[in-house]
């Protein structure tokens, strides 16, 4: 206990609440609308559309109160709306790690997939409940669902990790996921 003599969190145990959705203790919630994912989805007039039309709810972002800041290790809990935009599967934003650090997830109920983009190439992890997806340090990650019932998953990450949205925005991710009439239609970024 040296450097570590006043530690911003005490141990402490952290229950989910898988109806309510709902970490406690619990720290900070976000939610994601439709129109928090702009420039995001291939069609920017669906997009939009979708927008000014009630604007959903596409993913929410419960954490715990574990701070992010460096040698934490905060967790949270994503859990993404079924749905699709001019077929494009519904999806988290995405972003990259500028620390370049590791990142798990666990799934906890749905499915899902998760996209990974180094800048050239593209891997996909497909994500049912008990699925602990790796993303190494340096790789962009996005998660999908594919489902038709919310897909929740746990993430755990180092504190100083730090997210970077705009690393997406310049980059892409390599590959968009569409719902095709016989499962995934996975197409290029910039093409699809
Ligand atoms: C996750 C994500 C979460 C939401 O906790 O932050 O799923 O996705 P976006 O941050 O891309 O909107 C994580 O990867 N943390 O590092
Ligand atoms: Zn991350």
């Amino acid at each position: 206990m040296s450097e570590y003599s006043a530690l911003p969190v005490p141990p402490m145990s952290i229950r989910f609440d898988q109806g309510a959705g709902t970490l406690s203790p619990e720290g900070p919630t976000l939610t994601r609308r439709m129109s928090d994912l702009e420039g995001l989805f291939r069609d920017s007039e669906a997009w939009a559309a979708a927008v000014a039309d009630g604007d959903p709810i596409v993913y929410s972002v419960v954490s715990s109160p574990v701070p992010e800041i460096d040698r934490e290790l905060p967790q949270s809990i994503t859990t993404i709306q079924p749905g699709t935009t001019a077929g494009e599967l519904w999806m988290t934003k995405g972003h990259q790690h500028p620390n370049h650090q590791g990142e798990i997830y666990l799934c906890i109920s749905g499915h899902g997939g998760l996209l990974m983009f180094d800048g050239t190439e593209t891997r996909w992890v497909d994500m049912t409940p008990g699925t602990i997806g790796y993303m190494p340090p340096g790789w962009a990650h996005r998660s999908i669902n594919v489902g038709d019932e919310p897909y929740s998953f746990l993430a755990v990450y180092p504190g100083g990790a730090g997210h970077d949205y705009g690393w997406v925005l310049e980059h892409g991710m390599g590959q968009r996921v569409l719902a095709g009439a016989d499962g995934l239609d996975f197409v290029n970024y910039v093409e699809g």
